[in-house]
């Protein structure tokens, strides 16, 4: 058929019944269309290294494999995106452990205040037994978890009004937190008021003084331009957060194993990758912050510490997880209750 007759026949009323079976861009679609969908920003490296794994999953399956990003919350906040996983609406999504805990209660076991001392707990703990319980965890509530989890980082508090030195200024603080038992459980034990906001209104909330401050790793305060509504921040390390890919288990299902194998793969890869990238940018910004405005101060972190101790914070957590789950948190990061 030549080009002409391809399009005369298109433009008209014959057209919609031809281009079922003669349009070439319907020959050419992938067998399987994906959407990925996230909160952060275009130029978080969650989002590189997810361009580069989609790049690698379509080159990989010959083009059976198509995925599309929807960075920056395009499709709505954490709570809403993590319905969309659910029902299949988006078929891939990277939401933290303390917010997936809403519908996976022991996927918070990670932010638990002041547990890990340090990266080198971390990975082992997650890459190992305490990730593999609540994967396990994950995929009993219908949703599949890839094995490597992304690095979103230790979380430091910044605001608007004061910095935070110790453990009693915090004291009615007006602090937003992600939409989470946990976050809310941890401030409220120093006497805070925790407001769960999803991280789509964050910046708006501060801006208009809803709440004098927040809490997030350094790449964070950065790409999202925390900064230009933030005036202090202390580096509390208070807790460790990373983000679990999920698919719609149905979705997972559909895959074939070989299509599996390369997209299970290539996530896992990626986020490896993003691990070292997170790393560097949280290790390197201060300096960076600082320069445009930022007043840093380093608390002690042993007051903090104690005064959750104090308020049965740990008790409290260690039984609404159970004994099997608090007891490999405290394998990787050494006694805490
Ligand atoms: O919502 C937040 O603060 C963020 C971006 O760190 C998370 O995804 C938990």
């Amino acid at each position: 058929m030549s080009q002409i007759s391809r399009r005369a026949l298109i433009g008209g009323a014959a057209g919609a019944a031809a281009a079922s079976f003669v349009l070439p861009r319907r020959a050419r679609a992938a067998e399987f269309t994906y959407k990925y969908a996230n909160n952060s920003p275009v130029d978080h490296p969650m989002n590189i290294r997810a361009r580069e794994a989609v790049a690698k999953i379509k080159a990989e399956s010959k083009g059976r494999v198509e995925i599309e990003i929807f960075p920056n919350n395009q499709l709505g906040g954490d709570t809403d995106m993590l319905s969309q996983v659910r029902t299949g609406g988006i078929e891939f999504f990277t939401l933290s452990g303390l917010i997936l805990a809403t519908l996976v209660p022991v996927a918070s076991i990670n932010g638990i205040g002041f547990a890990f001392k340090d990266y080198g707990q971390v990975w082992p703990a997650m890459d190992g037994e305490l990730g593999g319980f609540v994967r396990a965890a994950i995929d009993k509530a219908g949703l599949h978890a890839f094995d490597r989890m992304w690095d979103n980082g230790y979380r430091e508090i910044t605001s608007s009004t004061h910095p935070i030195n110790t453990p009693a200024d915090l004291k009615g603080f007006k602090i937003r937190v992600p939409v989470s038992p946990l976050w809310t459980s941890m401030f409220e034990a120093f006497g805070a008021s925790p407001a769960s906001i999803n991280f789509n209104e964050v910046y708006s909330a501060l801006q208009t003084k809803v709440v004098e401050g927040q809490e997030n790793p350094l790449s964070i305060i950065e790409i999202a331009k925390l900064y230009e509504v933030q005036k202090y921040c202390s580096s509390t390390n208070h807790m460790w957060d990373g983000f679990w890919m999920l698919a719609n288990a149905a979705a997972w299902q559909r895959l074939p194993a070989d299509l599996q194998e390369i997209v299970a793969r290539n996530w896992n890869e990626a986020a490896l990758k993003q691990r070292v990238d997170i790393r560097k940018l949280n290790d390197s910004l201060q300096g960076k912050l600082e320069s445009q405005g930022m007043v840093f101060n380093k608390p002690d972190a042993e007051a903090f510490r104690a005064v959750l101790k104090k308020a049965g914070f740990y008790t409290e957590w260690r039984n609404k997880y159970g004994q099997e789950a608090w007891g490999l948190l405290e394998k990787y990061a050494g006694g805490l209750a």
